[in-house]
């Protein structure tokens, strides 16, 4: 199964999710944000907020219970564990209306953004739960006649998870869930924007019979994660952010001497770009454009955030891109209508208008938005070449630059130069120019002739390089492997090694 059961044409459903937005007991529907939140206001009181939130348990106390829990769970049979996910996935599906709502409230969420949070959160416990069963399975190797050998994947211990607030459902429980189904147990800090719809989740993840003790929640802001990873016990680290941060974590993994070498799995941000030469379809380029640089108000760190136009064409989808720019909706996100929805608060706001502003002599386009609220304009930004931007804005900000026929390898590696490496895009009909993007671009998700966004579970485990993270992918088939301990155990079975049985002591 590969969906919510959401149809977003069914009006049953849309109607209870609006019932449930109106219900939902949080400040905001994207209009009042400013000053309905505490949790949208300005830096200073936000950090303020951040250091008198009380977290649900102390770091240390959440670590030393979710270590206490983890002999049981990780001895537990992988197929009880896997059943647990499954059930935890059938909860959320059955609760979607509820979740949504969080979605929509507390991350400005618009609905079928909201829907994707469910789909994609259900799709991974499926997924890994499938996965489990064959990966935990103990696995016999070959070896002489008269030795066993066997290979078994494990937990670690206690995982340590930093989930970011533009998947507050669905990465949320990917981390967390790749943790639990292996046998880890786990403390998770979500983002502090979205503390509601992680307590919710691990609520219903406690629901389906997850140990309370196993899945723990810690909220609060970066001084809190900062003390979850420097806990020694802490046998494993997944982060979803920004590479500031995943530059951080990795250095206070590496300081104390004395510390066990522990993994880090971290997905980060990319400068991702879209290549657009003249056999593209316009009509198509468009609509995949607006889709992946506007859908989500830009904060996918898979978001298109560098078109690059051949330049024979370059004029014509300009064009058709300021026409269809015209046609966004911006505004409220709970309003099934919405294209673009806010950002998600006021630092974020304010850290991209004032680069707007700083670049408004090189707007190409830009559109109206509602008054009150936290929206940023959707606005295309010129630059003279592919060069002139090497960082990430996480918004409705998309750059602009040409490139020319015949220089389609050496563009590539011009991207590739930037050192990101997570989605790339290619909108093309030489099948020559797609083996090249094959094989030249160092992306971790490479897309032809379709939108760079929404990578589905199983389908397109996503995931970059680089700057852009660590891997192994998630939603993909290596991703759970890092998340265990690996045992060989060979045993002596001929009569001179002493084991030809082994006694039985019982
Ligand atoms: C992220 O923004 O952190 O492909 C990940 C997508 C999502 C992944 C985005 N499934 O847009």
């Amino acid at each position: 199964r590969n969906s919510a059961g959401i149809d977003l044409n069914d009006r049953a459903i849309l109607a209870e999710t609006a019932a449930a937005i109106a219900a939902t007991p949080i400040a905001n529907d994207g209009t009042d944000a400013v000053h309905a939140d505490p949790r949208r206001a300005s830096g200073k009181a936000k950090r303020k907020l951040a250091a008198t939130t009380t977290p649900d348990l102390a770091v240390h106390e959440a670590v030393t219970r979710a270590q206490a829990a983890y002999a049981a769970w990780d001895r537990r049979p992988v197929e009880e564990r896997a059943a647990i996910v499954e059930r935890y996935a059938d909860l959320l599906e059955e609760h979607r209306t509820e979740l949504m709502a969080l979605c929509v409230k507390e991350a400005f969420k618009t609905i079928p953004d909201a829907i994707g949070e469910i789909r994609e959160a259900a799709d991974f416990c499926r997924y890994y739960a499938h996965q489990a069963r064959g990966l935990l399975a103990p696995m016999t190797l070959p070896g002489p006649t008269g030795e066993r050998n066997e290979l078994r994947l494990e937990g670690r211990g206690t995982w340590a998870t930093v989930a970011p607030w533009n998947f507050p459902l669905a990465i949320f429980t990917g981390q967390n869930i790749a943790a639990l189904v292996t046998g880890n147990t786990v403390v998770a800090k979500p983002a502090p924007q979205t503390p509601m719809i992680a307590r919710r989740a691990v609520e219903l993840a406690h629901e389906a019979g997850v140990p309370r003790d196993a899945f723990i929640l810690v909220t609060g802001g970066a001084d809190v994660g900062a003390e979850l990873i420097a806990d020694v016990r802490i046998a494993g680290v997944a982060f979803t952010g920004s590479t500031a941060t995943a530059k951080r974590i990795a250095h206070s993994l590496l300081v104390d001497e004395d510390r066990a070498i522990i993994p880090l799995i971290a997905e980060t941000g990319g400068v991702n770009a879209m290549i657009v030469d003249s056999t593209a379809l316009p009509e198509q380029v468009v609509f995949d454009v607006l889709t992946s640089a506007f859908r989500s108000a830009g904060q996918r760190c898979s978001a298109l955030r560098l078109l690059l136009l051949q330049e024979e064409v370059a004029d014509t989808i300009l064009e058709m891109l300021r026409g269809a720019m015209e046609l966004l909706v911006v505004g409220d996100p709970g309003d099934p209508a919405t294209d673009v929805p806010p950002v998600i608060d006021r630092d974020a706001y304010e850290r991209l208008m004032a680069y707007r502003a700083s670049v408004q002599g090189s707007w190409l386009k830009t559109v109206p938005v509602p008054d009150e609220g936290l929206f940023v304009p959707p606005t295309l930004v010129g630059i003279d070449s592919v060069d002139d931007l090497n960082r990430e804005w996480f918004g409705p900000i998309l750059h602009v630059a040409r490139w020319q026929a015949g220089t389609l390898e050496a563009t590539i590696e011009r991207v590739n130069a930037k050192r990101f490496g997570l989605t790339m895009g290619l909108h093309s009909r030489i099948a020559r120019s797609a083996e090249i993007a094959e094989t030249r671009a160092r992306v971790g998700n490479l897309y032809v002739n379709r939108s760079m966004i929404g990578a589905v579970v199983g389908s397109q485990p996503f995931g970059g390089e680089g700057l852009s993270g660590t891997g192994p992918k998630a939603g993909g088939p290596h991703y759970l492997p890092r998340f265990c301990a690996e045992r060989a155990v060979s045993i002596d079975t001929t009569s001179a090694g002493g084991n030809a049985s082994l006694l039985s002591l019982a």
